[in-house]
């Protein structure tokens, strides 16, 4: 597999192993998307341990308001947060 289809396969791997605590593992619940955050990315919530962050994530997350947070929203945020890192990368080696 090329570096990007692992890639691709490893985003796929974490929904699914976080996702499938539930009976569902078609979907993230708060629950599952805040542990998955606590695990996955402990550098993005380090400033915001308070309930408060992960209501707006899910809140923001959640598109179409049902409370879970399918793989296409998950998809969806996993790439905004890929585009911080890009701009972030792209002005350190600007200077
Ligand atoms: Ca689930």
């Amino acid at each position: 597999m090329s570096q990007l289809e692992t890639a691709m396969g490893m985003t796929i791997a974490v929904f699914d192993q976080y996702a499938k605590t539930d009976g569902n593992r078609q979907t993230l619940t708060k629950a599952e998307l805040k542990t998955l955050l606590e695990k996955e990315l402990p550098n993005f919530l380090s400033s915001g341990k308070d309930k408060d962050a992960i209501d707006k994530v899910f809140k923001n997350l959640d598109e179409n308001g049902d409370s879970q947070v399918d793989f296409k929203e998950f998809v969806i945020f996993v790439a905004a947060l890929t585009c911080c890192c890009h701009k972030y990368f792209e002005q350190k080696g600007a200077k």
